[in-house]
């Protein structure tokens, strides 16, 4: 695997990869709607609006794999999510079909699931309990993917993302924090391991209070080196400042469950 694209390369966790990449795969290409910061001399950026078919052939042409980060990547207004994340991600595959790309690995989110209560370990074949329109895109998304997988033979990988970070910030995130070097470790493995062809994993390194169950992951060959434990008293520290959220403290979506929420918590779950 040489020509490998990676979208939304100017978004925090853009960057972080594209640093992290480069080594791995020297002509790694990369796109956004606008430029990254800092661009390097030897980092071929092309600009590109994901809602528009046109422009997305033209990014993807002569790639091999595809990393897809790009979109919107909070919980947004109703027309952005189906612009950047619908009609985006839409564009995304079926611009990887028609111009011959082997790969895709799709950055879906933890949000896809945010619905599901800290209580309850789940595995990625559970059914999907969206917290957000956000989450509902990144759920259209994996979606998308096992159609592409199953029907045109593209290989998907699509990570549940938790959250990105140099080490967990809070309490929450002790539970679903992934470094930067795992999330490289499961990117490679969705551009590169031989059996792959259609599959889920959370983007998660390791952690005692995980929510997850990521045998699917392991069976692939993950092996995380971030413990998420070791960052445990600062993370609970910033959390003891923090105002209580019954609704968000008890989902695993946190806040993207308890914003606009107006349901009744105790007839979700028990
Ligand atoms: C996500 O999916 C977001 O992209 C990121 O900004 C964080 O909010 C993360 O989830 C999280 O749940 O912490």
């Amino acid at each position: 695997m040489k020509r490998v694209l990676l979208t939304g390369a100017a978004g925090d966790v853009g960057g972080r990869l594209r640093k992290l990449l480069k080594p791995v795969y020297p002509e790694l290409r990369l796109s956004d709607i606008k430029t990254p910061p800092g661009l390097g001399s030897d980092e071929p950026f092309v600009a590109a609006d994901l809602a528009k078919i046109e422009e997305v052939e033209k990014i993807v042409d002569g790639m091999e794999g595809i990393i897809h980060l790009g979109g919107f990547s909070v919980e947004g207004p109703w027309e952005t999510i189906l612009q950047s994340n619908i009609i985006g991600c839409y564009n995304l595959f079926e611009a990887a079909r028609r111009k011959g790309v082997k790969r895709v690995v799709f950055a879906s989110s933890n949000h896809a699931i945010g619905f599901y209560p800290r209580t309850q370990c789940i595995g990625t074949d559970v059914t999907v309990r969206p917290d957000s329109r956000y989450g509902v895109s990144k759920a259209f998304g994996e979606a998308l993917g096992a159609l592409y997988a199953d029907k045109h033979g593209l290989r998907v990988l699509c990570l549940r993302i938790g959250n990105v970070g140099d080490r967990p910030i809070d309490k929450r995130r002790l539970s679903i924090w992934i470094s930067p070097e795992d999330l490289v470790q499961l990117v490679r493995i969705g551009l590169e391991h031989p059996d792959l062809t259609y599959e889920i994993f959370y983007g998660v390194s390791f952690s005692e209070r995980s929510w997850w169950d990521n045998s699917r992951a392991y069976a692939y060959g993950y092996r995380p080196t971030g413990r998420a434990e070791d960052h445990r008293d600062a993370a609970l520290a910033a959390t003891a400042k923090q105002p209580p959220d019954p609704v968000g403290d008890f989902f695993q979506g946190g806040p993207f469950c308890s914003q606009e929420f107006t349901g009744d918590r105790n007839r979700i779950w028990r």
